[in-house]
């Protein structure tokens, strides 16, 4: 998990909480008042007292809602700020790049090697990887059409559009593996988006450097003596 996931999540959950209470209290008033004062139940031709025109509950009802949706915008959109900032207190920087239908992420700071993460209905896609405990900002781009990327332990959804670049950030606390997918509609290939981040501790990572290094730098000669 990353701290700003986490503090999505949270804020998911602090909002829902109250709201399941609110609609539940609501549906309960209203069984209540449908059960306790059904009409089988009065006096023939009985009349309930009109209410009609009554200046302070008509404030109450307008008052009370009011109060719970600025609460939630107020919260929310703290949280929102604090998750979205374009962080510059950053480890290193990770370029992600959105095609149809995949993901380019190119390393400029560990040997500015490019990792393929072509979509596929499989799901076994090449894994983006990061060490663990370092915060790494994402630079988000498109090449084609607006995707956006979004893995849900770890980021909100952060739209990638051509030709203007938007960031997020990252920092897993754990080895693991996390799974997201594009989250913008972006054509036909749009389900094969799929994303998979894997974290390492360091020391692996420093090895799976070396090696994506390695690979790309005989790919590009192979292909230089080849033409
Ligand atoms: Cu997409």
């Amino acid at each position: 998990m990353s701290p700003n996931g986490q503090d999505i999540y949270d804020t998911y959950i602090g909002i829902s909480i109250p709201a399941i209470i609110i609609f539940i209290g609501v549906e309960l008033a209203l069984l209540w008042v449908v059960i306790r004062y059904r009409r089988s139940k009065q006096p023939a031709g009985y009349v309930p007292p009109q209410i009609h025109g009554n200046f302070r509950l008509e404030v109450v009802w307008t008052a009370i809602p009011l109060v719970v949706v600025l609460a939630i915008a107020l919260y929310s959109f703290n949280e929102l700020q604090k998750d979205f900032q374009p962080i510059s207190n950053y480890d290193f920087e990770v370029v992600v790049s959105g095609h149809q239908f995949g993901w380019n992420y190119t390393y400029p700071q560990a040997g500015g090697f490019t990792i393929h993460q072509e979509g596929t209905l499989a799901g076994n896609v090449t894994p983006f990887v990061v060490p663990v405990n370092t915060l790494i900002r994402l630079r988000l781009q498109g090449t084609d059409v607006i995707h956006s990327w979004w893995v849900p332990a770890i980021s909100g959804k952060t739209d990638a559009v051509p030709g203007y670049d938007n960031f997020t950030w990252l920092k897993i606390d754990r080895v693991g593996m996390w799974r997201g997918e594009c989250a913008e509609l972006c054509g036909v290939g749009h389900s094969t988006m799929q994303i998979i981040v894997q974290s390492m501790t360091q020391s692996d990572f420093d090895a799976w450097v070396q090696q994506q290094v390695a690979t790309q730098h005989a790919a590009r000669s192979t292909s230089t003596s080849a033409s």
